[in-house]
């Protein structure tokens, strides 16, 4: 007679807040409210936020993604993603007549009217952030071209040059690491003193809060698992953040089918979190995978509460 052997434990701990937040709740909602309103298809400017399921998912149910304009034909409905896009592209879509919805995270286009603010008082703008990223460009692209020079990094930080350090401000991207951020922002006070910066911090709650809440778990995890997709700039900085603060084995999965099991050799404990973008489900999807493989026990640690919720355009809340 043959028995099962008996599943090794494993403990699941589960970082709070993770997965959607306020922004991306609200970007998602745009397009099922655009979708029901306008009827298939609404064209998508750039994935709506950075998960590929979220993407599929409204896919199927007649979202069309394009990464510029003139992927859209006229007469279209299209929703700007959550991430911002320049100032060039709703003149684009007012020029073509088309019906533009803006998913633009509130907490983006906060930073939008700062680096606006800065240019009427005459400042010249660092902006903190990834190059090539579309939040960068949809924030430079708020202001005249060749006025935000993008640091980013220490190193770049002690090297920028501008025309007047007493006309200074600095802008972030919202999904920075807080830490890296914070250390680029030292170097920028001991260079120009003078330099003006957020009233409140640009970098958001929601990405804020992840990384708290990462930080509190890896020191206790031999493995860490961050659930969402490489393009997204706040799930890759949670996995930084946890290789930092010391579990050396932390890794992004996109979903349970992808996840390499021989992480967990030798793993009693292992962090799971979830970025902005990252739904729920997916989470779970991880969770009864690794039920399958181990007796796990589920231990939830909780940082903060989030009550932040976003409106939705008045053309949708109708
Ligand atoms: O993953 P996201 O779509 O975007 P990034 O983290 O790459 O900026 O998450 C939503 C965040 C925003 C804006
Ligand atoms: Fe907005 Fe922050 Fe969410 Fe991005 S991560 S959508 S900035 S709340």
């Amino acid at each position: 007679m043959s028995s099962v052997p008996a599943k090794r434990p494993l403990t699941l701990v589960l970082a709070s807040p993770r997965g959607f937040c306020a922004g991306v709740d609200r970007a998602i909602h745009i397009v099922e409210k655009a979708l029901e309103k306008y009827q298939a298809p609404v064209y998508v400017r750039h994935e709506i936020v950075h998960n590929r399921f979220v993407v599929e998912s409204l896919a199927q149910k007649g979202a069309v993604f394009v990464e510029e304009l003139d992927e859209v034909p006229d007469d279209a409905a299209v929703v700007f993603s959550a991430h911002g896009v320049p100032k060039t592209v709703p003149e684009e879509a007012d020029r073509r007549g088309l019906t533009s919805l803006d998913a633009t995270c509130p907490l983006v286009t906060k930073v939008h009217r700062e680096a606006e603010l800065h240019y009427d008082m005459g400042r010249q703008i660092i902006m903190i952030g990834h190059a090539g990223h579309p939040e960068v460009i949809g924030t430079i692209g708020q202001v005249p071209e060749g006025t935000v020079m993008l640091v980013g990094t220490p190193a770049e930080a002690e090297m920028v040059q501008p025309r007047d350090p007493s006309m200074l401000a600095y802008i972030t991207q919202t999904t920075l690491s807080v830490d890296d951020a914070a250390a680029v922002i030292d170097v920028l006070y001991r260079r120009f003193p003078d330099i003006v910066g957020p009233k409140r911090e640009d970098i958001c709650y929601a990405t804020t809060n992840r990384q708290a809440a990462v930080k509190t778990i890896a020191p206790k995890c031999e493995a860490l698992m961050v659930i969402g997709s490489p393009n997204s700039s706040n799930s890759s900085r949670l996995v930084e953040v946890a290789t930092r603060a010391g579990c050396a084995r932390s890794v992004l999965v996109q979903r349970a089918a992808e996840v390499d099991w021989s992480l967990l050799d030798g793993v009693s404990r292992l962090g799971i979190t979830a970025g902005a973008s990252a739904p729920e489900i997916l989470v779970e999807e991880v969770v009864a995978a690794a039920r399958e493989r181990f007796d796990v026990t589920i231990e939830e640690v909780r940082v903060t509460t989030e009550t932040v919720t976003f409106k939705l355009p008045q053309a949708l809340s109708e």
